[in-house]
Order: structure tokens, then sequence, then C-alpha cells
């Protein structure tokens, strides 16, 4: 029985179009510009890649020694719409392979797909293997797509001709040579295929580019997987900062218990107040916000208002049961501790919501909720406040 081919032929036109929606709704994601940051040992070809992809010539090429020395962003137009496209300093220099490492690292949380760009015919891939394992170990589902630039380097060099070359079917020594390398560059970078490029001996080199159009589509078509790392990880920075302000608090509240190991009236409330204020501003911090004494403090309000008698005392009783009678109040460690957490615990849930004024009705709602559940903690805060106590643990 004859067989049909079922593969589907797109036409340029077709891709274009699905490239275009593509990039646009990863913008739309995103809320930014995609932004692909152009990584590798210095001279693999970072920035005759970047300059051949854009069509302009606007990073500097070095010749025998490195180049770019400092980052640089720029626009790439593809089809109707455009992504950013930051060229980075190589590593792999000995004095400065470290700070270069660095650097790239703290690109990558404001980046969403990294080219790892490799010289041929080079076969020292040792800083490539660990520069690609660390950034799956850093950000496991990040894009990192490997080129494999300079192939018209691949002998005989003279013999270059990217319109008739083979690499589904190789069969001349370059072709071969070249098949042969990317095989073994993508076991060593691991990952299962290798993007080949020639970025031209020159700028003006035009004739001698090769896969820019395929290096460029499969750059589009990692944008989503970009989507989906960017939104995982956006979790986990929310994750560690709900950790991280939890923390605060607890530590917070067990210094309130510990303030509060000697019941004090509650006219004499002051140092809780003010270890309130600076818990607000802590976890506003936190979630990214400078926020004054004064708006912390008013933030506060009722609650460390009624503290510093300045609102009615059977407020807080509502809000907290246990505290005695209007008279005779005094705040113990069961108090002031969970007190404090519900205190820190409702700030957060609206911080982490962006909401940085929370109305008062709002507060009070969260305030109750959040102190009933605290106050079950109560017993392990004053513990760990008489532990701390005894082992002359600052308040
Ligand atoms: N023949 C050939 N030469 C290339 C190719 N790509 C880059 N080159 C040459 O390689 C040298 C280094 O290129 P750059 O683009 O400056 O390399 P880089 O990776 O940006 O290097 P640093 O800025 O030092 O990190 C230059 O002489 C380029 O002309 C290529 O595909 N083929
Ligand atoms: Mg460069």
């Amino acid at each position: 029985m004859p067989t049909t081919s079922t593969q589907a032929t797109t036409s340029p036109q077709d891709a274009q179009i699905e490239h275009d929606r593509i990039i646009a709704e990863t913008e739309q994601r995103l809320g930014e510009k995609p932004r692909i940051v152009v990584c590798g040992k210095t001279g693999a070809g970072k920035s005759s890649l970047i300059n051949a992809l854009l069509g302009r010539q606007v990073n500097r090429v070095g010749h025998a020694e490195p180049t770019t020395q400092e980052e640089q962003e720029e626009a790439w137009t593809l089809g109707e719409n455009s992504l950013r496209i930051l060229d980075v300093p190589g590593f792999g220099e000995a004095d400065k392979h470290q700070d270069r490492l660095d650097f790239i690292f703290n690109q990558l949380s404001s980046s969403h797909v990294g080219l790892l760009v490799v010289g041929a015919p080079d076969r020292a891939w040792e800083y490539e293997r660990q520069f690609a394992q660390s950034v799956a170990e850093v950000d496991a589902d990040f894009p990192l797509l490997v080129v494999g630039n300079r192939i018209d380097m691949f002998n005989p060099v003279r013999e270059w001709n990217p319109q008739t070359l083979n690499l589904a079917n190789p069969s001349t020594q370059k072709e071969k040579s070249i098949v042969e390398w990317a095989a073994a560059l993508a076991t060593a970078c691991g990952t299962s295929h290798v993007l080949l490029t020639s970025a031209g001996e020159s700028f003006e080199d035009v004739e001698g580019r090769y896969g820019l159009d395929t290096l460029a589509a499969a750059v589009v078509r990692s944008l989503p997987a970009a989507v989906q790392n960017a939104a995982a990880r956006a979790l986990r920075v929310d994750v560690d900062k709900r950790d991280l302000a939890e923390k605060v608090i607890w530590g917070a509240s067990v210094t309130a218990a510990a303030i509060a190991l000697t019941p004090i009236p509650l006219a004499d409330c002051i140092p809780l107040a003010a270890l309130q204020v600076a818990l607000i501003i802590k976890i506003a911090d936190i979630y990214g916000k400078v926020m004054t004494k004064e708006t912390a403090f008013n933030l506060l309000s009722p609650v460390a208002a009624s503290f510093m008698g300045r609102l009615a005392l059977a407020s807080l009783l509502d809000f907290f049961p246990g505290i005695g009678t209007i008279a005779g109040s005094i705040i113990g460690a069961g108090i002031a501790g969970p007190m404090t957490y519900a205190i820190g615990m409702t700030y957060l849930e609206f911080f982490a919501r962006d909401n940085f004024k929370p109305s008062t009705a709002e507060v009070r709602e969260q305030l109750k909720d959040n102190y009933r559940k605290a106050r079950q903690e109560g017993h392990k805060m004053e513990e760990q406040a008489r532990a701390q106590r005894a082992h002359g643990g600052k308040l």
C-alpha cells in the first residue's frame, strides 16, 4: 500500500502569522517583552550572531581578545513584534570567569530564554557543560538553547556554501564533521538538540550566514515554555516571600511574648506597639514596599493605637478576649505573642495581595480570625520566650 506523507507543510506566511501570534501572546502573558540572554565563552561569536540576527551592527565584534565588556540590550524585531536580546560579556577568561558567571546568573531571573553559544570547531566544552548544568540546577525549566556557531570553520574552511549545506544527509567531510561535532556537543551540554549557525566571517559576509531563521524560529517556539517557567518562578518567589515573612512574624511574636513575660499594664505597652510597627515595616519590605513608621503606625490603628490608650479599650477587649477587664487590663506573654502574630499574619495577607492600604473593616475581620488561630500557638511562643530569656537571648 502506498504511504502518504502526513507531514504538515506550513507556508512561510503561515509560519510568520503563527510566530506573530506566539510573540504577542507571550508579551501579553508576561506583561513585558520576552528577553533573550545570549551567553557563552568569549570569542564564541555571541555579538556577531546578535548583529546578524538583528541585521544591524549594534555590538562590537572582537578579533583576538575578549571584546564585550558590558551588557547591551537591543530590540529584536521579528515580524510584527519584537523581543529583547541581551549581549553579555563572555565567560572562560581565567581571572574574570566567576564574575562573568555571577553576572549572567543575575540576569537569568529577568530573562525568559537563554542561548548558550559555542564556537566551532572548539571541543573544550568543560565551561559550557558546567554552565548548562548550573542553569538546570538553578532553574530546571529555564529554556536554554544550545547554539553551535562558526560552523563554517570546519575543514576544509574554504569549502563553505550555506546554500548547498546538507546536514540532514551529510556526505562531504565538512558536513560529517559538523554533524559529529554537534552530536558530541549536545551530549556534553545535556540537551537533545544543538542549533547550528554561522554568523559569517564579518557583518558584511551576508552570503556566509547560515541557520539564523531556524534559530529565530526555535526561540519563538520556546516562548510558551518560557511563559510557563516565568509563572512557576513567580510562584516560587511568592512562596519564598511568604516563608520569610512567616519566619519574621514568628520571631517578633516570641519577642513580644518575652517582653510580656512580666505582664504589663495596657497603658505601658509602648515597646509592644513599637515592635509591631517594626514588624509591619519589615513585612512590607519583603513585599517590595518602602513604608514609613508613620504609615505603619496608622495601619496598625485601631489595634496598636488601642495599646497607646488612644482608642477605647473596649474595642481592644472585643478583639482580644482574655485580656481581662478594662479596669485591670494587663497583657501577659500568652496574649502579647498571639496578638503580634495575628497582626503580622493579617498584614501579610494584605501585602501579599498588593493591598497596602486595607480598610479598618477589612483589618478587623482578618484580625479576629487570625487571633483565634494564633492563640493556639500561644504556649509555644511563651515557651520559646522563656527559653530565650533563660539563655540570655536579646529581646
Ligand atoms: N568565520 C566565522 N567567524 C565568526 C563567526 N561568528 C563570529 N566570528 C568571529 O569570531 C570572532 C569573535 O566574535 P565575537 O562576536 O566578538 O564573539 P563574542 O562571543 O561576542 O566574544 P566576547 O565579546 O569576547 O565574549 C570575531 O572575529 C568574529 O568575526 C562565524 O560564524 N564564522
Ligand atoms: Mg561579544
